[in-house]
């Protein structure tokens, strides 16, 4: 035998195996110490229920109609988590501007920002007006807000054999708009089961991946920082090229910012 040669054992890694590690490895990368999120939706689609099921403990009341933010925090499989639960929109008519500053104030709650919107979604008929009210409140929250939502679905079990990807195929263009707006990003909850359960894991760790692939949290002047920094760039690239000082610099972006939200809401 070629002594240069290693023998085979059964403990070299197969591909399957290896797939397997260098998956875990991304997870523990991705790993967050602390987490903060912030729970949407219409009225009574299960937004604190689905609080509750992330802290494994009955912290929001299932009462109607919450009128105001409420800001809970336990500790989650080894991290630090943060759950603002907000009131939730009208659906029928519109909602008051008392409601929709109060929904805004959800994400100042958790400074310096959320790391994930979880826009909860229940399973069923999903039509264009529940996309036009998704569309006007998330967007309350700036542009950007949608690179940090994930869409959790909850009343899942009335699928039964129904897959959620054939749900989604089935309900067509307006419940694929807001999937599209959310980077294709969702989970399913299942708000039955409390404690011991995998899922809960499997969401935090869905939130991290989309914290690692959009390079942070949610902030609401991160608009102003992006445009500040492409057009600081701009200046740079002009004054190597003419090499000269260009001395001024550029305006503030008129990105929306939450606290002008506020002030907007409040007139
Ligand atoms: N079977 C089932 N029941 C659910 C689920 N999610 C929520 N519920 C029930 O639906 C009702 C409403 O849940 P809540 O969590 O209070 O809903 P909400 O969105 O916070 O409601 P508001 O604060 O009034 O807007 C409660 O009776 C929950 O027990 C789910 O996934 N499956
Ligand atoms: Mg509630």
């Amino acid at each position: 035998m070629d002594a240069s040669r290693k023998p085979q054992t059964e403990d070299t890694p197969g591909p399957e195996e290896k797939a397997r590690q260098a998956a875990a490895a991304v997870k523990a990368a991705n790993r967050l110490p602390e987490l903060r999120l912030v729970v949407l939706g219409w009225r009574w689609p299960g937004k604190s229920l689905t609080g509750n099921t992330i802290l494994g403990k009955e912290e929001f009341h299932l009462e109607r109609a919450a009128e105001f933010c409420v800001k809970r925090q336990a500790e989650v499989l080894e991290r630090q988590v943060t759950v603002v639960d907000t009131p939730g929109w009208f659906s029928a008519q519109d909602t008051p501007p008392s409601y929709k500053q109060e929904l805004v104030r959800g994400a100042s709650l958790c400074s310096p920002g959320p790391h994930a919107f979880l826009l909860v979604i229940p399973v069923g008929m999903f039509t264009e007006v529940d996309r036009q009210c998704i569309e006007e409140h998330v967007s309350l929250f700036g542009e950007s807000v949608w690179r940090h939502t994930i869409v959790v679905f909850t009343w899942a079990e009335v699928l039964r054999n129904i897959s959620i990807e054939r749900y989604i195929r089935r309900e067509g263009k307006d419940l694929q708009w807001v999937l599209e707006k959310c980077h294709r990003r969702y989970f399913v909850i299942n708000n039955c089961i409390f404690g011991e359960h995998p899922q809960v894991g499997r969401l935090l760790e869905r939130v991290e991946k989309m914290v690692a692939a959009e390079g942070g949290f949610y902030n609401s002047e991160e608009e102003v920082v992006v445009e500040e920094e492409k057009k600081e760039k701009a200046v740079e690239e002009n004054q190597n090229r003419e090499g000269r000082e260009l001395g001024a610099r550029p305006k503030q972006s008129s990105a929306l910012s939450l606290s002008k939200t506020v002030e907007a809401l409040s007139n």
